[in-house]
């Protein structure tokens, strides 16, 4: 029996790799605060605590941090029933240090069951009932078949007239630019909401300006673009007009997954009915305050933490 996707369908459907994280708590210390992490499974959960009716589409590892990431989705509301248990590979994991350059990455995630999504993991009704699907150049990245997922979604979506976001997020050490270019590129093709950061928009674009950047991102398609420049705040444009707001002075701790944090905020504000103009302005007084604690979860804040700030 199939039930009716009206009584299973979600706003916002999300696409990629959660991890555990372990997040160093001062330099050098041998202790560890243990949280979550995964760009996608970050923007679930920053969407969801700003009252976004959000799914989450991933594979764990039959093992305790795939169950502890269950927990997570489940506590915060986020719909797990495309998340699947594969019990021949394990959850990833990704430690977060911190130096005078900021935080730094090192992951355990090669072989990862979320590296073996595959395009039967997606559930048509489901990406076509959505209001919007989201997923990242991580997705893409982590592996040939997730790639091919991550595409399939977008696609799957356009063609059913369902908004699509991207986040171009670049990690190097899973692929090549030529090959991040390639696929960001088709990701992009027609995507209503982009949230590409102002260090990977300046390697893919291969420019440094701004207002290049932009160009470069509506020149692929993007119909929204949000380009986050981290305590500089973001950058908007619709590709007529362009908005700056700028960044909040917070006592930052951890930028992890701030940039994560603005695009969950904004696509949920959108999904609300605010305009994305001023969606992104809650975005980014939402990302200030995630950066406030110390890993990608945690601190991600909740709609009366955003008022609050915005009312100064
Ligand atoms: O945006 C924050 C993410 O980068 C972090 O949570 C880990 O998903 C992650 C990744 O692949 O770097």
């Amino acid at each position: 029996m199939s039930l009716p996707v009206h009584r299973m369908s979600q706003d916002l459907l999300a696409i990629g790799e959660p991890l555990v994280e372990f997040n160093q708590v001062r330099p050098g210390a041998v202790d560890w605060r243990q949280g979550f992490g995964g760009d996608t499974s970050n923007l679930a959960v920053a969407a969801a605590r700003f009252g976004a009716r959000v799914g989450y589409v991933s594979r764990v590892g039959d093992d305790l941090f795939g169950r502890m990431l269950r927990d997570l989705w489940m506590a915060e509301g986020v719909e797990c029933a495309d998340v699947r248990v594969d019990p021949d590979a394990p959850t990833g994991l990704y430690f977060v240090t911190h130096g005078p350059d900021g935080h730094a990455f090192t992951y355990r995630r090669a072989g990862s069951a979320a590296s073996r999504l595959g395009v039967s993991d997606l559930v048509p009704d489901r990406l076509r009932s959505a209001r919007v699907v989201h997923t990242s150049a991580i997705t893409l990245a982590i592996s040939p078949t997730a790639r091919e997922a991550g595409l399939a979604a977008l696609d799957m979506a356009r063609r059913s007239g369902v908004a699509t976001s991207f986040d171009p997020n670049l990690r190097l050490r899973l692929w090549s630019l030529d090959a991040a270019r390639e696929a960001i590129r088709e990701a992009a093709r027609g995507v209503a909401y982009f949230f590409p950061s102002l260090d990977d928009a300046r390697v893919l674009a291969g420019t440094e300006r701004i207002d290049g950047l932009i160009d470069w991102a509506h020149g692929l398609g993007a119909g929204w673009v949000f380009l986050k420049r981290g305590a500089g705040g973001v950058v908007v444009s619709d590709g007529r007009e362009r908005r700056e707001w700028a960044g909040h002075a917070v006592a930052a701790v951890d930028a992890t997954g701030a940039g994560d944090c603005f695009a969950g905020v904004t696509l949920a504000r959108i999904l609300a009915g605010d305009d994305p103009w001023e969606a992104a302005r809650v975005g980014n007084a939402a990302a200030a305050l995630s950066t406030t604690g110390l890993g990608a979860v945690d601190p991600l804040p909740r709609p009366g933490d955003v008022e609050a700030l915005l009312r100064g």
